[in-house]
């Protein structure tokens, strides 16, 4: 089964995130000429018509009262970034299709972490929890059904098309939903009477040929329920990273901490499910004046648990002499190794080894169970939120 997940109003649903100020509002993502063309709109300007890639001018006729917000695209990197690590926690098998979409192939991953539409719900619950942001999934046995379901029930929806429904589905989708079918083609179809993609089936494939040339075979393999793309994770991972944008410029030790914390656990768990470990790890400070630093060490033995990441990612951060206040802070590993691949083993391990090697169970039972039950079910007590009025873990 495959999961096709696609961010609602991306670049706008991260400026309303950021800015309270913009919520509730239609809000347009452009440049700052007039002569801009629109990247993105928020739900609220395309009541009035506002699509992506409208001149920036015509916009505004449209919703003269709409915010135009100039894009930053390092921010909605960023975010991806992180959001992308929320899908690779669900399965090993990621495709990037753009900033904000990806196919997920869970059919390995349906005994561990439970149904599609679960899998779905707790990627959508951690994708709030995490960034507070919204998604719409589709879900189906097929990649270009998947796509086509995500965006059946936007924003905020899950749409699944079950394997017996799938013939259903494709005699009754319009022709042009189908990822291909362009103006020009839905020209065509209309003058030969085809209206859903159903219909293609009972083409002739002569006909097909010389109307929509090698198309028209590819459309045929469709409307018979046959498409062999699969999810193509697009390259080897050669590093994991985490990193995140403070609230406010900081340089309270313990709060930087809890972050270290949190992203060595983050990490940690990307290199578990990647079954791999690394022999790099890095911490990346970008200070108030924006003025960047990356530090690195190079471990003897490659490690895979947070704690060991973690004790490397605070050694850094604690030799430097820090000239400000932090404002973002950011934990990487690099050097990847598979995880079964022989190192040359301590000859005595000291008590150290072992606690890791203990610790290495406990992060694998944690992994399962936030596989199972999702993002907040269990954490750190020192990265639980408290409850104000019991001053214990809400
Ligand atoms: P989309 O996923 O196509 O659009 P969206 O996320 O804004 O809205 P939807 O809820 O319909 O999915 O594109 C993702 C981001 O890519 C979008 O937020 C802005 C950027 N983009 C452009 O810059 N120019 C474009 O023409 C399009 C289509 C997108
Ligand atoms: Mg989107």
């Amino acid at each position: 089964m495959i999961l096709h997940i696609d961010m609602d109003a991306f670049f706008a649903a991260v400026e309303q995130r950021d800015n309270p100020e913009l919520r509730g509002k239609p809000v347009i993502i452009s440049g700052r000429s007039m002569r801009s063309v629109v990247s993105t709109a928020s739900y609220e300007a395309r009541v009035f018509g506002v699509r992506s890639a409208m001149p920036l001018v015509q916009a505004m006729k449209l919703c003269p009262e709409a915010v135009v917000v100039r894009g930053r695209m390092d921010r909605y990197r960023e975010v991806s970034r992180r959001i992308f690590t929320v899908f690779q926690e669900a399965s090993p098998l990621v495709e990037k299709v753009s900033i904000d979409e990806a196919y997920l192939d869970v059919t390995g991953c349906l005994r561990l972490l439970g149904s599609p539409l679960t899998i779905a719900r707790n990627i959508k619950n951690r994708i709030m929890e995490k960034e507070n942001l919204t998604c719409s999934i589709g879900i189906a046995p097929l990649k270009f059904i998947a796509k086509i379901a995500s965006d059946m029930n936007k924003p905020d929806g899950i749409t699944v098309v079950e394997p017996h429904d799938v013939e259903g589905f494709i005699d009754t989708l319009p022709i042009g939903k189908v990822p291909g079918v362009g103006a020009s083609a839905l020209r065509i179809m209309e003058s030969i009477g085809v209206k859903t993609l159903g219909q293609i089936r009972h083409l002739d494939d002569r006909v097909l040929q010389k109307k929509f040339g090698v198309h028209g075979q590819r459309l045929k393999h469709l409307a018979m329920g046959h498409d062999a793309s699969r999810v193509e994770p697009f390259h080897e991972r050669k590093s994991y990273s985490t990193e995140t944008t403070l609230d406010r410029d900081t340089l309270d030790h313990d709060f930087l901490r809890v972050q270290l914390l949190e992203q060595s656990d983050e990490v940690a768990r990307l290199l578990r499910r990647g079954q791999v470990k690394a022999k790099t790890v890095s911490l990346k400070i970008t200070y108030g004046n924006f003025h960047q630093i990356t530090r690195r060490h190079t471990l003897g033995v490659p490690v895979q648990s947070s704690k060991q990441i973690y004790q490397e990612a605070l050694r850094l951060f604690e030799s430097e002499n820090h000239p400000g206040m932090i404002r973002l802070i950011g934990v990487g590993v690099s050097g990847l190794i598979p995880q079964d691949q022989p190192v040359q083993d301590l000859l005595f391990k000291d008590r150290d080894e072992k606690q890791h090697e203990q610790w290495a169970h406990v992060e694998k039972t944690v992994d399962s169970i936030l596989g199972k039950f999702g993002g907040n079910s269990v954490k750190r007590a020192i990265t639980a939120r408290k409850d104000p009025e019991t001053n214990k873990p809400d």
